[in-house]
């Protein structure tokens, strides 16, 4: 891997970050994947953070791979962000409006350090000692595939989305929520904790990029369980005949636990799908937490500070790290760390928090007709070609 290959990566990150800043901090974005146009963008990286820990040094030599951290058992929930954030290593101080960004103006090479805070790939636990009764304690935190912000939700702590886990086994898939504050069984005002199942198709050549379709959308209302159809919430009856819906859910607090049969979501079949999980009530949308994806080789999470506007480490994201079976995760490494050096830049550059995405999917495939493609309710996906 040369040089002018990492640049190329910079690029695409900074340009798939860019517009998922403008997908996602300008205005309401679609929550639904079927009015969802695939747009077409770029992706991935970046330079350096000077302050990330276990930098690896790179000394000139071409490389093609990248070693692999190892990851920290660490609850994503309760990460605190610190330090400061040092530009200068190949993005200027500009005006985003000027038209202009500038790199590598210091004649320095650049390399992507590893991810500092590294997690294991969330939602691989088996789901055995799960049990659906309003308590999350029978939740690893290694189940938490999902993480978002407090007090974004426009004052209505109820739908102030916390967490998402996810746990399956062979028979169902459960899924745990963490609210802000207690949700509410009786309410005028109507509140929708939604949970879409969105499937997706990968190109198997260079000739097309992936494509997202709908494939069931659910909504939890008071204590009860809704299906999206004909554009309407109708309930569902709860029971294993042919009939009857095969789930569980119970709701306690500002705790809400699910569990689907897969017999149920047979649609599915066998494709990657994410899952979606947003609250919102008569009028809009209100919060969302990033898709979960299944389906996919999963690698590892990576927790990443993000700088406030006097350059101190405030905040944070956590981006997912998986692939097609098609790459090699030593080769998808590169698109990883791109994607970890170019959020900070991102949201620098931008000036823009990116409220509305607290955890995404960087997504390493093998064929695409393009360096990346942002899929708001699945991830940015990057193509890596192995043998290129
Ligand atoms: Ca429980
Ligand atoms: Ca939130």
């Amino acid at each position: 891997m040369d040089l002018t290959r990492y640049m190329i990566r910079f690029w695409r990150a900074i340009a798939i970050c860019l517009l998922f800043i403008l997908i996602n901090s300008c205005g309401e974005s679609s929550n639904d994947p079927r009015e969802t146009n695939p747009a077409t963008d770029d992706t991935v990286n970046n330079p350096t953070n000077n302050q990330t820990p276990g930098a690896v040094e790179d000394t000139g030599e071409a490389k093609t791979t990248q070693n692999i951290p190892v990851a920290d058992e660490i609850d994503p929930r309760s990460f605190v962000p610190s330090g400061n954030w040092l530009t200068g290593t190949g993005v200027k101080e500009i005006d985003l409006s000027s038209g202009k960004i500038i790199s590598n103006d210091d004649g320095r090479d650049h390399d992507f350090p590893a991810c500092a805070h590294p997690i294991p790939a969330p939602g691989l636990l088996p789901a055995e000692g799960i049990v659906i009764d309003g308590s999350l304690s029978d939740w690893s935190a290694k189940s938490i595939v999902g993480i978002d912000k407090p007090e974004d939700s426009d004052g209505l702590a109820h739908l102030d989305l916390r967490s998402f886990s996810w746990a399956a086994n062979d028979q169902s898939y459960h899924i745990a929520i963490e609210l802000s504050s207690e949700w509410l069984i009786e309410n005028e005002d109507p509140a929708y904790l939604n949970v879409f199942f969105n499937s997706f198709s990968l190109p198997t050549d260079g000739s097309s990029v992936p494509v997202a379709s709908f494939s069931y959308g659910f909504a939890i209302i008071a204590n009860s369980l809704y299906l999206l159809e004909d554009e309407q919430f109708v309930p569902l009856t709860k029971g294993t005949e042919a009939t009857q819906f095969d789930y569980d859910l119970e709701v306690s607090g500002n705790f809400i636990e699910l569990r689907i049969n897969k017999k149920d979501l047979s649609t599915l079949n066998g494709q990657p799908f994410a899952v979606d999980i947003f609250t919102s009530n008569a009028v809009k949308q209100v919060d969302r937490i990033g898709p979960h994806i299944v389906g996919l080789v999963d690698d590892y999470a990576c927790l990443v500070q993000t700088p406030d506007s006097n350059g101190q480490l405030s905040s944070y994201k956590m981006l997912v790290m998986r692939r097609s079976p098609g790459v090699d995760q030593s080769i998808a490494e590169l698109s990883y760390r791109a994607a970890i050096n170019a959020l900070p830049y991102a949201v620098h550059l931008s000036k823009s928090p990116i409220n509305d995405w607290d955890t995404n999917n960087v997504i390493s495939i093998d064929n695409m007709n393009t360096a990346g493609l942002y899929i708001p309710a699945i991830g940015h996906f990057i193509v890596d070609q192995p043998n290129n």
